[in-house]
C-alpha cells in the first residue's frame, strides 16, 4: 500500500465532505463562516480524520459511515488551533505559513470562529443515523477534549512556561493535549465501523501510542524540521517539550518505540493488513 497516496485520496475524501458540511461562506453573517472556512481549509494533513476511516474499515465498516464524525473531529482540531495561536494563548501570527484566523479576522472573529467550529463538530455528530453509536461518540469525544483531556493539557502547559523540566508533566501534557483527541479519532471509527468491545480495547491502545508519538514528533520537528526553521527560539525554550526533557536522540528512540509497539499491538488481529499499520509508521517518519 502506498500510504503517501492513501493519505492524500482520503484528504481529498475529507476536503469534499467538509466544503459540503460547512455553512456556505456567503450565508449571514457572511464573516464568520468565512474565519471558520479559512481556518478548516488551511492546508492541514487530515491526519486525526484519516484514522477515524481507517479504523471504520480496519474493523469491517464502511468509511462513508464515518465519514460525517470524521469531519466532526477535523473541526474540532481546526477550534483547537484557531485558539491556540490566540495573543492569550500562544500568540502565533502564521499557521501553517498563512496568517493565523485573529491575524486574518481579527481577534473577536477568531475567537467566535474557534467555538462555532466546536459547536458545528457536535452538530454534525448528533446528525449519525443511529442515535446509540451518536451517544457512544458523543461521549467519548466530549471526555477527549474536556478538562480531563485536551484542554486539561493546554492549562498543564500555559501553567508549566518557564519551569525546570518534569517528566511526569510532559507525559500529562502530551497525552491530554494532543494524544486524547488523537486516540478519540481512532475509538469513534472503530465505534462506527460496528467493532467489538475487544477491538474497540486494541484500537484504544494503538491510538494512546501514535497520540504520544505524534507528539513527541512534533516537538522534534518544531527543531529540526522546516516549522523548526520558521519559529522564534525563545518561544520554543520557554516550552516544555520532550526535547528540553530527554533530548533529541532520547526523544526519537521513544517515538520510535511507542510506534513499533502501536504496530505490535495491530498484530493481534489485522498484523500490517490495515492502513493503520501504514498510518502509524507515516507517524513515525513524517517531515511535516
Ligand atoms: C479552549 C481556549 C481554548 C483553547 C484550546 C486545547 C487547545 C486550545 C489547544 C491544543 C491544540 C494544540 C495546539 C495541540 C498541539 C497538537 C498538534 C501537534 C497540532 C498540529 O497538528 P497537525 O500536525 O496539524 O495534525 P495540521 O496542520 O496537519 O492540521
Amino acid at each position: 500500500m502506498d500510504i503517501i497516496e492513501y493519505l492524500k485520496t482520503n484528504a481529498e475524501l475529507i476536503d469534499s465532505a467538509l466544503n459540503e458540511c460547512l455553512p456556505p461562506e456567503d450565508e449571514y453573517p457572511d464573516i464568520i463562516h468565512k474565519a471558520m472556512r479559512y481556518s478548516v481549509f488551511n492546508g492541514g494533513k487530515r491526519i486525526r480524520p484519516i484514522l477515524s476511516l481507517a479504523a471504520c474499515e480496519t474493523v469491517g465498516g464502511k468509511k462513508e459511515d464515518a465519514l460525517m464524525a470524521a469531519c466532526a473531529i477535523e473541526l474540532i482540531h481546526a477550534y483547537s488551533l484557531v485558539h491556540d495561536d490566540l495573543p492569550a494563548i500562544d500568540n502565533d501570527d502564521f499557521r501553517r505559513g498563512r496568517p493565523s484566523c485573529h491575524k486574518k479576522y481579527g481577534e473577536a472573529m477568531a475567537i467566535l470562529a474557534g467555538d462555532a467550529l466546536l459547536t458545528h463538530a457536535f452538530y454534525l455528530i448528533s446528525k449519525g443515523k443511529n442515535p446509540e453509536q451518536n451517544n457512544r461518540i458523543l461521549e467519548d469525544v466530549s471526555y477527549a477534549i474536556s478538562t480531563f483531556g485536551m484542554i486539561g493539557g493546554q492549562v498543564a502547559d500555559i501553567l508549566n512556561e518557564n519551569k525546570q523540566p518534569d517528566a511526569p508533566v510532559l507525559q500529562y501534557i502530551h497525552t491530554h493535549k494532543t494524544g486524547a483527541l488523537i486516540c478519540a479519532s481512532v475509538k469513534i471509527g472503530c465505534i462506527l465501523g460496528r467493532g467489538t468491545e475487544k477491538e474497540l480495547d486494541t484500537l484504544t491502545k494503538y491510538g494512546e501510542l501514535i497520540g504520544l508519538a505524534f507528539q513527541i514528533k512534533d516537538d522534534i520537528l518544531e527543531i529540526e524540521g522546516e516549522k523548526g526553521k520558521m519559529r522564534n527560539s525563545d518561544e520554543e525554550k520557554s516550552k516544555l517539550t520532550y526535547l528540553s526533557v530527554y533530548g533529541l536522540k532520547e526523544s526519537k528512540y521513544q517515538a520510535s518505540q511507542l510506534i513499533h509497539k502501536a504496530i505490535h499491538i495491530l498484530d493481534e488481529f489485522w498484523g500490517s493488513n490495515t492502513p493503520l499499520y501504514q498510518i502509524a509508521k507515516f507517524i513515525g517518519n513524517r517531515e511535516y
